[in-house]
């Protein structure tokens, strides 16, 4: 579902449906022209804001783009751009509507880029839920916008999402899948046959290819499972991926499987509560954006 008005109430009911929802344009030229601006000259040294001194070690990157697929976590805290980019109040609205939330903060943010190029390791991003990265979060109502930066096609291997999977029962095997940390595999037919297998479960497996233009973003639900292709296009296929997570949500001590303390990556970087526990309303790492300030 793509729309050229304002998300209502049928977009919410849609994204409860589905697991994810596509808006029409809601994105300004002049804003994806400076994110591009920054991708140009994307480099480790020269910022245009000061992230935490804390994340300075995390945030280095080797000069050179060492795999077709990059990852660059906390983009909105090192690039001005981004951060407008990651508040704009189009987004932040369409997420508080479609989670059901009065308000909402930054999660995280991170570019995504992957070079033109299908044989190599990392062109793709395997299937999985982003719940299985937030095993420490309390809340179910956290979102993930996806914000193309270009016109995205399939065959730039465009955001793909298993429609309805975030309705699926909770067994053992969708339980595994759901808690699987796979953005990053070299095993994709593996995790397409664990995928293949459910369908024995009386689950529908509904690939949707969500194509985009530039200007149109795509939110997803944490439990909607998705990956994405290789790019095969002829240029750069960038995105900005922006976590948001309501005012309720909080630190949840949880374990791993193998009983070992669970963790997000910002439990080092963000502030302590009283109780020492990591403080996921931080607002220099999770700023609020809705209501917008003022
Ligand atoms: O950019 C991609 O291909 C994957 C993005 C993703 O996994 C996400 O936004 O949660």
């Amino acid at each position: 579902m793509a729309t050229t008005d304002t998300p209502g109430a049928e977009a919410a009911a849609f994204y409860r449906q589905h697991g994810w929802y596509a808006t029409g344009t809601v994105l300004p030229d002049e804003l994806l022209d400076r994110a591009n601006d920054v991708l140009s000259g994307l480099d480790a040294d020269h910022r245009d804001l000061e992230p935490p001194a804390s994340m300075k070690e995390f945030l280095a990157w080797p000069a050179g783009e060492p795999r077709p697929t990059r990852l660059n976590q906390y983009i909105a805290l090192q690039y001005r751009a981004m951060a407008d980019l990651a508040a704009h109040p189009a987004l932040a609205r369409t997420a508080a509507l479609l989670t059901g939330s009065s308000r909402l903060r930054i999660f995280n943010t991170a570019l995504i880029r992957k070079r033109p190029g299908a044989a190599r390791q990392y062109a793709r991003v395997g299937w999985h839920c982003d719940r299985a990265y937030w095993s420490t979060c309390s809340s179910d109502r956290m979102t993930t916008a996806w914000v193309p930066l270009q016109d995205t096609t399939v065959s730039m291997g465009t955001l793909t999402v298993l429609d309805g999977s975030h309705t699926w029962p909770d067994t053992a095997e969708i339980s595994a899948l759901r808690t699987a940390r796979t953005f990053v595999t070299e095993d994709h037919d593996a995790l397409w046959s664990r995928l293949d297998s459910l369908r024995s479960e009386a689950v529908t497996v509904d690939v949707r290819r969500i194509e985009l233009r530039r200007g149109q973003v795509s939110f997803h639900h944490p439990l909607t499972v998705h990956g994405s292709g290789a790019n095969h296009g002829a240029i750069a296929r960038n995105a900005i991926s922006v976590h948001y997570q309501d005012a309720a949500n909080r630190y949840l001590p949880a374990t791993e499987a193998d009983g070992t303390p669970a963790s997000y990556v910002h439990d080092e970087f963000v502030r302590r509560l009283p109780n020492g526990e990591p403080d996921y309303a931080d607002p220099e790492i999770c700023p609020p954006v809705w209501p917008p300030a003022g």
